[in-house]
């Protein structure tokens, strides 16, 4: 059978890409595991500054492959234990981007629906085609927004734009997701590939561990009051006024040389 996913390493960023062109790359259970282990090892792995996921074919992903034994329903049997699903393949998997040791870019090719949205959110950089197609889609089956979709949907749009989406589930054309500040950037179609890279690359050029840490501290922020997300960035600041990147940035700053960033 054809790998589900596939990982391809350039420079010093490493390729990530959803592999089921035929079912619009909808998850299975085993390449939610293969995600998450893909994002551990290659977080782990040193000549790896950044992790560029995308999806191949015309989609970007359909969410949970609805057909999966796993996971869809028969009619007249037992029904099927989504929680179990949830907690032991989409929870791992979003925690592990979440805590991605390297910045992470996702260009979205195509259709990203359902939990496929919230891969997509769960990025830190968000380029997607003129042709993409965001849609949450869990109205539809009797379900609500998961894999951090009730998290990230309203934080990234907006209450009233979440609720819209979620509630009508209805398709948001690329051009209206950066509008609304869902991604990052609309990219020709032709063009999305190497405008990720790019990016990606210049991720991996700069000081990971501080990047890393902007990530969490902007997500801890949002849970926190003002005075309480001032001493976190203090105290955030002084472990990388230790850092090395620290010393290296400004030594190089100073020498008028590129810098050569190698904390995680
Ligand atoms: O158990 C649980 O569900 C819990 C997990 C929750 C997490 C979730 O992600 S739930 C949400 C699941 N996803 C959806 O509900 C989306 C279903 N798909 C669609 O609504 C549409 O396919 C799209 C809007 C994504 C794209 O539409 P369109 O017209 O561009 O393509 P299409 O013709 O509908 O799909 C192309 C093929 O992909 C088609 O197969 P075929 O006819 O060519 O053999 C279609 O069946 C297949 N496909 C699309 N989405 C899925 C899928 N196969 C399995 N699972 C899918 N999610």
């Amino acid at each position: 059978a054809e790998p589900q996913i596939l990982i391809e390493r350039e420079e010093n960023i490493a390729i990530l890409r959803l592999n089921r062109p035929q079912a619009l790359n909808a998850f299975t259970a085993d390449m939610l595991v293969q995600i998450r282990e893909a994002l551990d090892r290659l977080g782990a792995d040193v000549g790896v500054r950044a992790i560029l996921i995308t999806g191949e074919g015309r989609g970007f992903c359909a969410g949970q492959d609805l057909s999966d034994p796993f996971v869809a329903p028969n009619p007249g049997g037992k029904p099927k234990d989504i929680g179990h699903l949830i907690d032991h393949y989409y929870i791992p998997m979003a925690l592990a981007l979440r805590d991605c040791r390297v910045p992470t870019v996702c260009a979205v090719n195509g259709v990203a629906a359902g939990a496929g949205m919230s891969l997509a959110m769960g990025c830190d950089l968000v380029y997607a085609s003129d042709a993409a197609v965001f849609v949450l889609g869990f109205n539809k089956i009797g379900l609500i927004p998961d894999c951090g979709a009730t998290w990230l949907l309203p934080r990234l749009v907006g209450r009233a734009k979440a609720m819209e989406m979620a509630l009508l589930g209805d398709k948001l054309s690329a051009t209206d997701a950066e509008l609304l500040g869902l991604v990052a950037r609309t990219v020709q179609a032709e063009q999305l590939f190497g405008a990720a890279k790019a990016a990606a690359l210049r991720l991996a050029s700069l000081p990971t561990r501080a990047l890393v840490e902007t990530r969490r501290l902007f997500d801890a922020a949002q849970r926190s009051e003002f005075e309480p997300a001032l001493r976190a960035e203090s105290r955030a600041q002084s472990q990388l006024g230790f850092a090395h990147d620290y010393s290296e940035g400004v030594a190089a700053f100073m020498q008028k040389r590129p810098p050569q960033f190698d904390d995680r």
